[in-house]
């Protein structure tokens, strides 16, 4: 049996099954709040759960909490092809970021069962637990523990705003599994997403083939100065922390600026203490968060950002520490689940480009340890990360269809 382009999946019961998943961790303004660990994510994960059951799919859950719905192939030898996402959410986060490629890989399975259709290779779906790096930084964190980038027990003691461990919190919601992490072989992985920018939408193309992620730097910085009265003390005797981290924020911006069009510089996390306002800030701790799609450019950009920190710091008699808590360097995504992808939106008829991720995802990891790729929809007005998110039923069926078509002729067809 060959893959034609009617065979589809059922856009309606995708997008149902987004809106369903969207009532757990609800946000305040029609967005998703279901972080990581929390009780709110639990219940996903279980909705998720019995959703794999009636599907007929058998559930491995390892040491991070990472979930694995598996549909048998007729090849039980033959390393299974993966396809997934993440679960949770940001804090006032959308309600299609990662939950769609979760779900849109439920989908495949429901499609193959309705279609009566099986597979010499296993697939399995995949929720990678905690890809934010909202509550517990950094981004992308049990997919970096099972690709070998970070040491399991170094996650686990990752800390949250309130001194939460994340190995406590994954225990306390009950999805603590017995499985060593790491140990799957994957014969591919394939990760949907929404494109998180207004490329796709913009050119109004269906598809987005990613070819590429931007790698990343997440810098944690604490600037110490001295807490003082803001009326009694001259401005000549201040060691104003606050001043120190206005002047970074200047300076990571203008660094970003001068590598367009590609390069993206921003402090989003910023802590003052003791934020009083008649106190000079007297400590403040934020986040770098640097990105570009070449790895010299984003070294360079490091390099500058904190020699001009150092300037900066001497200049305003403050103490500084940098410490690196993200980092990944651009990857490339497999050839041959690029063209899997590209070959499928054609097939069906969708229109397509080849696009640079900005963000960063799973896949990002998962291509370290199997042949990875990724298939962007568009989304409104480029806006994610925001709970105003939004996708038509359209886009999150077409990008389902090339995702279903990939991982199908990927997993090779039996009858
Ligand atoms: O930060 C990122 O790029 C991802 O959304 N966690
Ligand atoms: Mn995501
Ligand atoms: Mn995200």
């Amino acid at each position: 049996m060959a893959l034609t382009s009617n065979l589809q999946i059922d856009g309606d019961r995708l997008w149902e099954s987004l809106e369903e998943m969207a009532k757990i961790g609800p946000g305040i303004a029609g967005g998703s709040n279901r972080q990581t660990l929390t009780d709110a994510d639990g219940e996903g994960r279980a909705l998720f759960q019995r959703w794999c059951g009636a599907a007929g799919l058998s559930m491995g859950l390892d040491t991070m909490g990472n979930m694995f719905a598996r549909r048998e192939g007729t090849d039980p030898d033959a390393l299974p092809v993966y396809v997934g996402s993440h679960l949770d959410t940001q804090p006032t986060g959308g309600k299609y970021d990662g939950v769609l490629g979760v779900l849109a890989g439920l989908e495949v399975m429901r499609t193959l069962n309705d279609l009566g259709i099986r597979t010499r290779h296993p697939i399995v779906a995949v929720n990678w637990t905690n890809e934010e790096g909202a509550r517990f930084a950094p981004a992308m964190l049990a997919s970096g523990v099972f690709a070998g980038v970070h040491e399991e027990d170094w996650a686990k003691a990752r800390k949250d705003a309130s001194g939460k461990l994340f190995g406590d919190e994954l225990k306390r919601i009950g999805w603590e599994g017995e499985e060593p992490v790491g140990r799957r072989k994957m014969h591919a992985f394939f990760e949907y997403h929404i494109e998180q920018g207004p490329i796709l939408e913009d050119e109004g193309i269906d598809i987005g083939v990613v070819t590429h992620g931007q790698g990343l730097y997440w810098l944690e910085v604490t600037l110490t100065g001295k807490e003082s009265h803001t009326g009694s003390t001259p401005m000549h005797k201040r060691r104003n922390a606050g001043l120190g981290m206005a002047r970074v924020i200047e300076l990571v911006h203008e660094v970003a600026m001068d590598h367009q069009p590609d390069a993206v510089g921003t402090v989003g996390h910023m802590d003052v203490h003791p934020n009083s306002r008649n106190i000079i800030a007297g400590r403040t701790t934020f986040t770098i968060d640097i990105r570009s799609p070449d790895k010299e450019t984003l070294d360079s950009m490091r390099e500058r950002i904190e020699d001009g920190i150092d300037t900066i710091a001497e200049a305003l008699d403050i103490d500084v520490t940098v410490d690196e808590v993200g980092h990944f360097d651009p990857v490339t995504f497999d050839g041959a689940c690029v063209s899997a992808i590209r070959e499928a939106a054609d097939r069906l008829g969708y229109t397509h480009r080849d696009i640079v991720s900005g963000a960063g995802h799973d896949a990002c990891w998962i291509n370290r340890v199997a042949p990875t790729a990724m298939i962007f929809c568009p989304c409104v007005d480029g806006l994610s990360h925001n709970e105003a998110e939004a996708i038509t039923k359209e886009w999150a069926k077409a990008g389902a269809d090339v995702l279903f078509h990939a991982v199908v002729e990927t997993a090779g067809i039996v009858g």
